[in-house]
């Protein structure tokens, strides 16, 4: 009986390929074609290749593992051991995570990369308390305001049913006299469908994946604010690898970092053409829209960086000596 069990124990083993396997669930929340997702699939397919096979990150978009608030408590506690969040969610948690939506501070995708440089390490620390690492960051094109009807000054958005996708946005509705309703990018479309909301402000990407001309007709291209995808990794799954995939995954990480810039620049003029092909007015503000915004930007920065304390203080301040 015990000789028997120990040749099972040895067939067992022999079974076992030379190299530990591990395999990584990703949750994300944004569509399978949306180019955030593309670019996480593309960072999980390099991996297993670079590590030959030791390391499989699958990737589960649309929010299908957790929905987009809940991702970055999964990473901490393990649940998942690496996800993708938009950082700016999380604003609530500690308003630094809000800087790059704080209207007009870094409106191009040059100016959105100076401010990554000089929010990354607040991040880091951030993400390291709680036993997490940053991977790598990836933007949203220039956000722009979508309506309804007309839009020619910021009172036109009295009594608007505004969708938020954070405490910066629902912010802005407050201050506008819209009605801020917080809803993720998972469940715009179906929001829009049912009248629950009726404007937003976001980028022409989530614009072509909630197919939004099917209920809103204008977009105004005002470009105040590049926010971002981030992801994070469980530390203690990290150490779990053996050192040549960790460097692995540092390598394809900055690799994929440095894509999804390119993409998201590339891709982002093409958005609104396709919203503008789909019947939508698509302008830039009128002067006196871009006024106001930018006043309430001014606004908006002053008591960001009031909420901010330190932390905030040290990411502008970085972010303005480059
Ligand atoms: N799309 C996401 C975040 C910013 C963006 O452009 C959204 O609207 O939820």
């Amino acid at each position: 009986m015990k000789r028997r069990l120990l040749l099972a124990t040895a067939a067992t083993l022999l079974a076992t390929p030379a190299f530990a396997q591990t395999k990584w669930d990703l949750p994300a929340a944004y569509p399978a074609t949306n180019y955030h997702t593309v670019n996480l699939q593309k960072f999980a397919d390099a991996v297993k290749t670079s590590s030959g096979g030791k390391l499989e990150i699958v990737v589960h978009p649309g929010a299908s593992l957790f929905k987009a608030p809940e991702i970055k408590r999964a990473v901490q506690t393990g649940q998942a051991p690496i996800g993708e969040i938009l950082v700016s969610n999380f604003e609530n948690e500690d308003p630094v995570y809000g800087v790059d939506v704080v209207p007009f501070l870094a409106s191009s995708f040059p100016e959105a990369k100076k401010l990554w440089a000089a929010q990354k390490p607040v991040l880091e620390k951030k993400a390291a308390a709680q036993g997490m690492m940053v991977l790598f960051a990836v933007p949203w094109p220039p956000q722009g305001l979508y309506a309804k009807k007309e839009v020619n000054q910021l009172s036109d958005m009295k009594g608007m049913k505004f969708r938020a996708y954070n405490r910066g946005t629902s912010r802005i509705a407050e201050l506008t006299g819209a009605q801020p309703i917080t809803i993720q990018a998972a469940e715009l479309s179906q929001a829009l469908a049912t009248g629950k909301v009726d404007s937003f402000i976001s980028s022409g990407a989530t614009g072509v994946d909630s197919k939004v001309w099917e209920q809103l007709t204008h977009f105004y291209d005002t470009q105040a604010w590049l926010p971002k995808n981030a992801v994070l990794l469980n530390k203690a799954a990290f150490d779990k690898l053996d050192d040549a995939t960790k460097k692995v995954v540092l390598a394809e990480a900055a690799k994929a970092e440095a894509a999804g810039w390119a993409e998201a620049e590339r891709l982002s003029a093409g958005f609104l053409e396709t919203l503008a092909k789909n019947g939508m007015k698509v302008q830039p503000p009128s002067p006196k829209l871009a006024a106001e915004y930018k006043e309430l930007g001014k606004k908006l920065t002053a008591e960001w960086l009031e909420k901010a304390g330190a932390d905030g203080k040290a990411v502008v301040d970085a972010y303005n000596k480059n």
